[in-house]
């Protein structure tokens, strides 16, 4: 499998650490790919976005849920609750955290234009939901014994604010914050982090 990534991107991040956990990176040869300026891209994706997955067979599936559900089927590390409250909670999460993620990256885009050109209502929206996502976090009482697709989701949007300083989202949250202290250490978020120069 191919997967097209960039380093950076939370979504991508997160599909590499449901690789990892699934035991599947061997199976997958990591190719760097710029949204933004790569139009190859787009004939493999029309959204051209990061992630993308190639299978042996030539299928292309996005975007990072859809890819995570297919890695976690392959590899049943069970990382997708298969039903109940539990698959809910895991999938609402997940797309909280996505959301989140989208957010940031608007954020991030808007704030490299100049800065007379940066519309204020935009970054005020992007951030509002971005802050609502994260105290609606706070109250979930993230344990590190409980690990599914939504606290990877979660993990990897956290350490992309961190990463391209969208906000300071610990002040005010004490339990994500010791949360993520403490997940950030396991070996798949470990191997799979980036740090900026
Ligand atoms: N919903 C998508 C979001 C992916 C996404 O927004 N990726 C960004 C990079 S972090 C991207 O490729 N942006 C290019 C664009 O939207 O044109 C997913 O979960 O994979």
């Amino acid at each position: 499998m191919r997967l097209l990534y960039s380093a950076l991107s939370p979504f991508a991040r997160k599909v590499r650490i449901v690789a990892h956990e699934n035991g599947l990176t061997g199976a997958i040869t990591l190719e760097t790919a710029s949204p933004f300026t790569d139009e190859s891209l787009r004939a493999l994706n029309p959204l051209s976005q990061v992630p993308t997955l190639i299978l042996d067979d030539g299928e292309i599936l996005f975007d990072s849920a859809v890819i995570c559900d297919h890695l976690d089927a392959l590899g049943g590390a069970g990382l997708i609750p298969a039903s109940g409250q539990d698959r809910r909670r895991a999938l609402t999460l997940q797309a909280l955290a996505d959301g989140m993620g989208s957010a940031a990256v608007a954020v991030v885009r808007e704030r490299m234009r100049p800065a007379d050109d940066q519309r204020p209502e935009l970054l005020e929206r992007q951030l509002r939901a971005i802050t609502a996502g994260l105290d609606l976090l706070e109250t979930q009482a993230f344990t590190v014994d409980r690990f599914t697709i939504a606290e990877i989701a979660v993990a990897a949007q956290l350490a992309y604010f961190d990463a391209r300083k969208v906000l300071d989202w610990r002040v005010g949250r004490p339990a994500l914050e010791a949360w993520f202290e403490a997940v950030a250490r396991r070996d798949s978020l470990v191997v799979t982090s980036v740090q900026l120069a």
